[in-house]
């Protein structure tokens, strides 16, 4: 199978850009997540890389987020062991002694959005066909605590109260508006941007920018790390349950005859 995420890293200016570019929504399958987590260890552990902006190839969709398919009709142990790489991937973005910027030339919803959400910064395409947003109670499922903790610490209590309730998918200007994205641009303008912003966050001392960012995120982290079995077989139990495969199949059912 082709690669789905592709790098290119500038060792002049220690900025590297990671391309998802699976064909056809970047859906956050067990495979493109594997690789995603190899892609940013290589990175992570590259001396001359500073800093990393994560983007799509796709001309309309960021991340149509988890891979459904993973989700449903699947082994318990398969249920695990992608729900494991899911963690990984939280994991390994939120947790980046890089600085990480978003650049979200698409769609973002669920999945999508907890990737972006990991970054430092997010900027995304002005184009009123994409939203963003953490939409899991209309799929009737529950993002779990590292999601909320997540949101909560991007845009507040309130605001992540009402949005995780009603599933809310926000457009460009209201993401900005609720500080879900931090920058609006044209959408040919959106890596350009991501560059010139990388460009402010490093003119940081790492060891200073590092230091603040894990006393910002570490507590959230921990409690992910303490709870990491409990989550798996929390989310195992859930995602099998016979009533939570039929609004998943419904869910399905609604994305294949919206085009039909
Ligand atoms: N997983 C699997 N397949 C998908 C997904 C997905 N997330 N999204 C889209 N697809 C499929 C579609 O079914 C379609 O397949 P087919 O060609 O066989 O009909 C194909 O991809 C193309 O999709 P569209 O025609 O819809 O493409 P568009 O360009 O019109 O739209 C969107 C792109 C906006 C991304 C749209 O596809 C969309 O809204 N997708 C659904 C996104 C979504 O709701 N994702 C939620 C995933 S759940 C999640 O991430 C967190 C789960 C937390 C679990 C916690 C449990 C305890």
């Amino acid at each position: 199978t082709s690669p789905k995420i592709k790098v290119e890293l500038d060792s002049s200016t220690g900025v590297a850009v990671l391309w998802m570019q699976s064909a056809p929504v970047n859906s956050l399958s067990l495979d493109l997540l594997t690789e995603f987590c190899i892609s940013l260890e290589k990175l992570e552990m590259d001396k001359s890389c500073r800093g990393v902006i994560i983007t799509s190839t796709l001309p309309k969709v960021f991340s149509a987020g988890l891979d459904i398919l993973e989700m449903y009709g699947k082994s318990p142990e398969r249920c695990g062991e992608f729900w494991k790489a899911v963690q990984e991937m939280w994991l390994k973005v939120y947790g980046s002694d890089m600085v990480t910027i978003a650049a979200i030339n698409g769609s973002s919803p669920a999945g999508g959005c907890l990737l972006s959400m990991c970054c430092d910064y997010r900027i995304m395409a002005d184009n009123p066909r994409y939203s963003i947003g953490l939409n899991e109670t209309k799929l009737g499922i529950v993002a779990p605590f590292w999601f909320k903790d997540t949101m909560v610490k991007t845009v507040g209590n309130r605001t992540a109260e009402v949005a995780l309730q009603l599933g809310l998918m926000y457009s460009g200007p209201e993401a900005l508006n609720v500080g879900l994205v931090d920058q609006l641009v044209p959408q040919d303008q959106v890596l350009t941007a991501a560059h010139e912003n990388m460009t402010k966050w490093l003119a940081i001392p790492d060891h200073a920018r590092q230091i603040t960012k894990s006393m910002m995120r570490k507590p959230t982290i921990d409690k992910l790390l303490s709870n990491r079995e409990a989550d798996i077989s929390n989310f195992v139990s859930f995602i099998t349950k016979d009533s939570i495969q039929r609004s998943l199949r419904l869910y399905l059912e609604g994305l294949r005859s919206k085009k039909a």
